[in-house]
């Protein structure tokens, strides 16, 4: 940003603006004339100031930190980022999922955890949740999952039975459906939530070593939740509270951090374990791997504006780098597509070049010209390789160094079942395992304040079945809550049901 600041405003070629307060008229009572350009282009450019939501994950915002390495973690990967001693730039965006821009920050919601590091060999984005699973385990599911979060067709308006009726359907999605309707569905604060990659990553060290790894990312402030009354207040009041937390905390010099700490599956171990260890709706328990150190996170600069280094900030689970890649995981492969694809469409083809986005790698040279608002150029070097006048060319030919094997016939099915691949075992786990008593008591108000506003008759009967499949004495608890009505306020959003059609 330039220090200068002239003592005039001025037109967008750079003129001194005419007026910002009178535009151009015949005689002061007139008509408005057509050549007043500096009117017109402040009406068009207004006109043309939004660029569209993200379509998940519109409501955030985030900081600027560092990421530090104190840990010797080269045994698993060669990448330079992860390095004992390293120090790399980072941003990070915190956000809801289901909510538009405007929508308050302290609705139930996973919570978005996405990261990007600057790093020497390229940026690697980890673009992750607060919650170490998912609802869904194949991508082919994930664009149904979200529109049964967001708006039914008739009116427009967020619907509990569409919620249930998808959950209900889709049982693999009761592990986070726990933790959705568990405290954690509604922290404090971002600086007072975990970050997961969730998905199973590969690392390869120097000697192309591999191992399958899950990056956890540990408050050090602590997790922190809101109750859905406290929620329900401060949406009424502040919704932008989380957004306002995290902006005053950073200016306060009350800088957040997180422990950056990683589970590591030997690569052969995957093929036996006892579930399918790239199964997103399930955790690696920590007695099988344990969590090891690696460094912190923290947080320390504010963005100087929103919407250029936030709202244009463009996260991408492809941006891997050396030593980092992809696993079998069908909805990180998924991933991999969506968000570049969803950067092009929102942000426009050339937005790695917007200096939120773009890597620090001097020299790099990428095979990327033209398009719109293309700012970066290659002046007259080669635009094809190979080529005769010394411009790079990459040919790495044989085994792929992040690859792994695979064979069999190409089918559509859902992942091979291992002997404890189940929908329901995890989610048992948390609610009788983690949950206090307390915390039991709070989620059985929660699901069952979710379920009195407006789902159908037919979705709640799967709804109870579902929650006995997870734990017999909370699907019990849930259950008489409903029918006595015996439940916080129902949650927002009460909409009378759809007629079911038998199945
Ligand atoms: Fe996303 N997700 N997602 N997601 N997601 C997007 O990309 C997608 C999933 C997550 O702060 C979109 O830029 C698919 C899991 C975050 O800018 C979109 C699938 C996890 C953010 C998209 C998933 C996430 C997004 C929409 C199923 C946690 C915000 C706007 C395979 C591990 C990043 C955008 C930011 C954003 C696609 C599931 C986290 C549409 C296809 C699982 C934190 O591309």
């Amino acid at each position: 940003m330039s220090d200068h600041v002239c003592p005039f405003s001025t037109t967008g070629t750079g003129a001194p603006a005419p007026s910002d307060r009178n535009s151009l008229t015949v005689g002061p009572d007139g008509p408005i004339l057509l050549h007043d350009h500096h009117l017109v282009e402040q009406m068009a450019h207004f006109n043309r100031e939004r660029i569209p939501e993200r379509n998940v994950h519109a409501k955030g915002s985030g900081a600027f930190g560092t990421l530090e390495i104190t840990e010797d973690i080269s045994r698993w990967t060669k990448a330079a980022v992860l390095q004992q001693g390293a120090r790399t730039d980072a941003l990070a965006r915190f956000s809801t999922v289901a909510g538009e821009l405007g929508s308050p920050d302290t609705w139930r919601d996973p919570r978005g955890f996405a990261l990007k590091f600057y790093t020497s060999e390229g940026n690697w984005d980890l673009v992750g949740n607060n919650t170490p699973v998912f609802f869904v385990r194949d991508v082919m599911k994930f664009q149904h999952f979200i529109r049964s979060q967001k708006r039914r067709g008739a009116n427009g308006l967020r619907d509990n039975d569409m919620q249930w009726d998808f959950w209900t359907l889709n049982p693999e999605s009761a592990h986070q459906v726990t933790y959705l309707m568990g405290d954690r569905g509604i922290p404090r604060s971002w600086r007072h939530m975990n970050g997961y990659g969730s998905h199973t990553y590969l690392l390869y060290n120097e000697a192309g070593e591999k191992s399958w790894v899950k990056f956890h990312f540990i408050s050090e402030q602590g997790v922190e939740c809101l109750t859905q009354d406290e929620a329900n207040r401060i949406a009424g009041e502040d919704s932008d509270f989380h957004r306002r937390d995290l902006f005053q905390s950073i200016e306060a010099g009350e800088h957040p951090s997180w422990r950056f700490r990683i589970q590591v599956m030997p690569y052969e171990e995957a093929k036996t374990y006892r579930f399918n260890p790239f199964d997103l709706t399930k955790v690696w328990p920590h007695e099988d791997y344990p969590l090891h150190d690696v460094g912190t996170l923290t947080l320390h600069t504010n963005p100087e504006n929103h919407f250029a280094q936030i709202e244009q900030a463009a996260f991408e689970p492809s941006a891997v780098v050396p030593g980092i890649g992809f696993s079998p995981d069908k909805m990180l492969l998924g991933r991999v597509f969506s968000y570049a694809d969803t950067h092009r469409y929102r942000i426009g083809p050339n937005y790695q070049q917007l200096p939120v986005n773009r890597h620090r790698v001097e020299g790099a040279y990428t095979y990327q010209f033209d398009g719109p608002m293309a700012y970066d150029h290659t002046g007259d070097r080669s635009k094809y390789a190979p080529n005769s006048y010394g411009d790079p060319f990459s040919d790495l030919t044989g085994p792929a160094a992040d690859g792994w094997e695979t064979d069999g016939e190409m089918v559509r099915e859902a992942y091979t079942l291992r002997a404890e691949d189940d929908d329901f075992g995890q989610a048992g786990t948390l609610v009788r395992e983690v949950f206090d008593d307390a915390a039991r008591e709070r989620f059985v108000a929660n699901v069952a304040g979710h379920l009195a506003g407006g789902v159908s008759a037919e979705v709640l009967e799967r709804a109870f079945d579902y929650w006995r499949q997870v734990d017999v004495e909370i699907g019990k608890r849930i259950e008489e809550a409903v029918r006595a009505g015996d439940h916080g306020d129902p949650a927002p959003h009460p909409t009378e049901a759809r007629e079911v059609v038998p199945g």
